[in-house]
């Protein structure tokens, strides 16, 4: 079995310290942090995904697979991280109320550090006032929202009638994603962007601090 496959198989498994291992072993083989977590650890957590979708497993497999993936991640994230040095922009990221799930939050927080974004990173289980008020306290123009249960996506809408309530759509901007999360909704709840992943958070984040017109059209 080769190196990543490996990765994603003892993830499944649970296996913190053997995943670290090997992750490890990755990067000393120079593959890159990119294919490490997307061939190793996120490979690992869909496998996991997948079984606890049929009932194969159970919630503290889940949890332990959760441990392996963050042991993983803490040892790739410098490399994600390192080309990041100006200070672009200011973004508030959060796991919206009643959503525990932080794993693919915190990715995206690794991605904009690494993109050069400060990143004031509000946890999980986060209120609509609590993601507006942290914003403007630390003057940040984004707010970047993550919702794994179809459950607590609505608590997205609540933020974006909250910023409207307050009459500051323009100058605080959202972005949301996260695995149930759709383009469509976003635009549905009247959002500023919806982000697939990593990657495209940092493309999207990036367009609307540059003033971007966003999917509602301006800022
Ligand atoms: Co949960 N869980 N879970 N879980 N869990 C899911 C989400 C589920 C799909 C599993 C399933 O049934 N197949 C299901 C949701 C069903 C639904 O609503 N449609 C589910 C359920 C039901 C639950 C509980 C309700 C189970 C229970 O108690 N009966 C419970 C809820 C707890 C709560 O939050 N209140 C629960 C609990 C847990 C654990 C605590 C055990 C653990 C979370 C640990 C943690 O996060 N610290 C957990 C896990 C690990 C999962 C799965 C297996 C993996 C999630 C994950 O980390 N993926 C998940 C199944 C799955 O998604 N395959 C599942 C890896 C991560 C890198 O991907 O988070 O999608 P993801 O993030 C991606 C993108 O979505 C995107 O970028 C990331 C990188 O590519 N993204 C953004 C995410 N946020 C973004 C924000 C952006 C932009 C992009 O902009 C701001």
């Amino acid at each position: 079995m080769e190196l990543l496959e490996q990765i994603a198989d003892q993830l499944e498994k649970g296996q913190a310290a053997t995943v670290a291992q090997l992750t490890t072993e990755a990067i000393s083989a120079e593959i890159p942090a990119a294919e490490i977590l997307n061939g190793g650890l996120i490979a690992g957590m869909d496998l996991v995904g997948e079984k606890f979708r049929k009932h194969e497993v159970f919630l503290p497999h889940v949890l332990l697979a959760a441990k392996a993936m963050h042991a993983g991640m803490e040892l790739i994230k410098p490399l994600l991280m390192r080309d990041g040095v100006r200070r672009v922009g200011k973004a508030v990221l959060g796991t919206v109320r009643g959503d525990q799930h932080d794993i693919g939050k915190n990715l995206v927080g690794i991605m904009l550090e690494g993109a050069g974004f400060e990143v004031l990173d509000l946890g999980t289980d986060v209120a609509p006032e609590r993601f507006v008020e942290a914003a403007l306290a630390g003057g940040a123009t984004v707010i970047g929202m993550s919702a794994l249960l179809t459950t607590t996506m609505p608590v997205m809408r609540e933020v974006i009638e909250l910023i409207n309530e307050r009459e500051l759509r323009g100058r605080l901007r959202t972005v949301i994603g996260g695995a149930p999360v759709t383009e469509d909704y976003a635009r549905e709840i009247g959002a500023d962007a919806y982000a697939f992943d990593g990657v495209s958070a940092v493309d999207r984040i990036r367009d609307l601090v540059a003033g971007g017109p966003g999917l509602l059209g301006g800022p």
